[in-house]
């Protein structure tokens, strides 16, 4: 009881606008969850007892996990934020519009979007197709480090009898056995993104396929992106059986895979909890390598099937894995883009995100976006107050990312209660981190259902 009340306190004073008290809560045990409403919140009393909301405009309305410390930014059950089928497939966008690209991009959602190559110059092009018009491009095979420790693009495009090889890559074996839906055989990598170090093809190659990756931008996504596409291009290819094993990469940015031919079968979860005391990575180091998740028994969250022609969008640090399905040769262009940069997800699931070592590479703008320095937790209201104010008489317009790492309504608008309570979060979730030991394997949470919110009514 002196819990929940403490909790509902606690958000009293952070100042969120328009409280609406439904009904109290007949707390008698320790026992609550969280919901998040937009960013409102719904503490939910136990087993029906009745339910106290937060509200704030907003459209979703998520359940919250266990907080890293009291005053932290609190991460939302993965299942609410997602939405889609879990087990199944995420949100599908039938008629993508710029806006809802953008809407789901800023938020850092996973979906499948149909109309994906409609009129892009690579639009249905076949591994026979890209064999024909870079027959002296280079590229290589996936899993081979035996053999090529150097990962040189030792394969040629034009030999285009790879279209339908089949072979098994190092520790296949070993893969298949820790998970036996997991890709059987490795695909080609042409890493159009590695243009600078000058052996995936000539001049002319290079050029060439930046024109037709700027001619194939989607009509859905923001056309400035012309030069992350390219700069972060693969093209992922191969037969039947071929496929991408379970891994988490260090982009910062958001990803989209288009299938420009075939069709691909996509596992694919979020980040991995990472709750009090898991610890967390040493900097820079590699968690979710190869083999990792299957080891530490992964179970995907949605798992789907991407027609010719359609996209996957997802988030930095989701882990993935593909499967090339089609009869014939899959082509997916895989790439990541710039704008818009996914900040409310970032804010959304700070404390994972800033804990696992794979995104280190993200930690340093993660810790830019509330402007200043982590003070002490006593200084952050007064400190954000004053940095508030100074906005408001500068009438300084926040940039895109400040705006959405504080907006936590989404109206376009940060009050100054948004201002004040975020940072203040952002801080307790910094210094809580800090506390956490640097461990070569966090002790990370697979779980992405919501078993854990009930173990709390179980308390
Ligand atoms: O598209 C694929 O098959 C794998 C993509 C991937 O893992 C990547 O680009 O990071
Ligand atoms: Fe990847």
């Amino acid at each position: 009881m002196r819990y929940a009340l403490l909790l509902f306190l606690d958000y009293l004073q952070k100042g969120r606008p328009s409280v609406h008290v439904i009904k109290h809560p007949k707390v008698c045990r320790r026992a609550f969850s969280e919901r998040a409403e937009g960013v409102g919140l719904k503490i939910h009393g136990f087993k029906g007892h009745g339910t106290l909301t937060l509200n704030l405009a907003g459209a979703g309305s998520y359940r919250l996990l266990p907080k890293l410390c009291p005053e932290c930014l609190a991460e939302p059950l993965e299942t609410d934020y997602f939405g889609g089928a879990p087990g199944g497939a995420p949100p599908r966008l039938r008629a993508p519009t710029p806006e809802a690209f953008e809407a789901a991009a800023r938020s850092g959602k996973v979906l499948i979007l149909e109309d994906a190559s409609a009129g892009a110059a690579l639009e249905g092009w076949t591994c026979e197709r890209l064999a024909k018009e870079f027959p002296e491009a280079k590229m290589r095979r996936e899993y081979d480090w035996v053999k090529n420790p150097k990962d040189r693009n030792v394969q040629e495009m034009g030999s285009v009898a790879w279209a339908s090889s089949l072979e098994r890559g190092e520790d296949a074996d070993e893969r298949q056995r820790q998970d036996p839906e997991s890709p059987p055989f490795a695909p080609f990598y042409w890493g159009v993104r590695e243009h600078g170090k000058g052996d995936l093809g000539s001049k002319k190659v290079v050029k060439r396929i930046r024109e037709l990756i700027r001619q194939s931008i989607p009509a859905f996504m923001d056309q400035r992106n012309a030069d992350s596409l390219f700069n972060n291009a693969e093209f992922w290819l191969g037969a039947k059986g071929t496929g991408a094993r379970a891994h988490m990469d260090s982009h910062c940015i958001s990803t989209l895979s288009v299938v420009l031919h075939g069709e691909r079968r996509w596992r694919i979860g979020p980040v991995p909890r990472l709750p009090k005391g898991a610890g967390r990575s040493p900097d820079d180091e590699v968690v979710f390598d190869d083999g990792v998740a299957y080891k530490l028994g992964w179970t995907p969250m949605f798992e789907f099937t991407v027609k010719e022609g359609e996209a996957v969008l997802f988030p930095p640090g989701w882990i993935h894995e593909t499967l090339n399905t089609a009869d014939d040769c899959t082509v997916a262009l895989t790439t990541q883009f710039d704008l818009p940069m996914p900040v409310r997800y970032y804010r959304s699931f700070y404390n994972r995100l800033r804990r696992v070592g794979d995104l280190y590479a993200c930690w340093r703008d993660m810790l830019s976006w509330a402007g200043a320095k982590v003070p002490k937790l006593s200084d952050a209201k007064s400190l954000a107050g004053k940095a508030y104010a100074e906005i408001k008489k500068n009438n300084r317009v926040l940039k895109p990312r400040e705006l959405d790492f504080f907006d936590l309504d989404e109206d376009g608008n940060v009050t100054e209660e948004e201002y004040v309570q975020t940072f203040t979060a952002w801080t307790a979730t910094e210094l809580a981190i800090r506390k956490e030991k640097r461990k070569q394997l966090p002790k990370c949470d697979m779980n992405w259902d919501d078993k854990v919110l009930h173990n709390l009514e179980e308390l």
